[in-house]
């Protein structure tokens, strides 16, 4: 049996490579009886459509950022909001934790079954007009932004104009000047050649917001239970691996950006942290994500 898995990166990103590994292992440790087909760089569309897909079954594996499960997923909000986790080293230690398993959960309620989180390093803004040092240097810049509703209040409470596009739409918004800017990851900014049209870069590590590895409940259920146990525990097993290839390609792809010319300024954290807080705190008074948050704070 193949399973079909969907990603909007391109070939070689360290999701699309932990996927495939999945397939591989799947594959030897079922003498080819499974394994996993994997449609990167976005064939199957955006990530809101794989998620639709893998809920009605026509597709088995939706590899998604977090972002784009806020609003239907409220209780992701909490991996998405800013400054809630202090380090990668944290973030793991979160989502390995009860807190991440609970999270996982939720989905199984909307014909999902969450197989694991990935990393996806720190997301930073970038643009292609200035030097970004104080929230003032955000002010009315148009910055994309995924579909996720904290992102659009978190740019906004910065005084920029959000614009939520789709993961796909981002390098051509930029190049023909419909956005000013966006936020992301290294590596992201890196493969989809964005550093070509955004050449400021700003350390604002302000969310950590993790990859999501989904599963059609439907197809899963389908499977006999010796088989279903195999692909959650291949899915458990391939998390090393991806933090593995993820530390290695960030690293990199830090490095060739800044060799392309790329200007990186640090911040002034504790402004954005300032202007932003007010906005957090009106996530927070939602009594799940305050309980979530407490535990996650916990684990600091
Ligand atoms: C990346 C993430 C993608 C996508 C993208 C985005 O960091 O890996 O899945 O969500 O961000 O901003 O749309």
């Amino acid at each position: 049996m193949s399973l079909t898995a969907a990603d909007v990166h391109v070939d070689g990103y360290p999701t699309v490579e932990a996927v495939r590994w999945m397939g591989e292992t799947l594959a030897h440790e079922t003498g080819g009886r499974i394994g996993i087909r994997v449609y990167h760089s976005g064939q199957l569309g955006r990530e809101a459509d794989a998620i639709n897909l893998a809920r009605f079954g026509a597709l088995d594996i939706a590899r998604v950022n977090v972002s784009a499960l806020n609003n239907a997923f409220p209780l992701t909000d909490i991996l998405a909001l800013p400054y809630v986790f202090e380090s990668t080293q944290h973030m793991r230690r979160c989502l390995d934790s009860a807190t991440g398993r609970e999270i996982l959960h939720a989905f199984e309620f909307r014909g999902l079954v969450g197989l694991a989180f990935y990393d996806s390093g720190v997301r930073c803004f970038y643009n292609n007009r200035r030097a970004v040092v104080e929230p003032a240097d955000l002010a009315g810049l148009k910055i994309r932004v995924p579909p996720s509703d904290i992102f659009v209040d978190f740019v906004r409470a910065l005084g920029a104009n959000p614009t939520p596009l789709s993961y796909g739409e981002v390098f051509s918004a930029l190049q023909t000047h419909l956005i000013e800017g966006a936020e992301n990851n290294w590596t992201t900014f890196y493969t989809s050649r964005q550093f070509e049209v955004a050449r400021h870069w700003s350390q604002s590590v302000h969310s950590f917001a993790p990859e999501v590895l989904l599963m059609s409940k439907q197809r899963l259920d389908s499977m006999t239970s010796a088989d279903r146990e195999l692909v959650l525990d291949v899915a458990a097993r391939s998390v090393p691996y991806m933090r593995q290839r993820w530390d290695q390609r960030e690293a990199e792809s830090q490095a060739a950006v800044e060799k392309a010319g790329v200007q990186v300024a640090q911040v002034d954290r504790k402004a954005f942290q300032k202007a932003t807080a007010p906005m957090i705190e009106t996530y927070l008074k939602d009594q799940a994500l305050r309980r979530l948050y407490g535990q996650i704070r916990a684990l600091a």
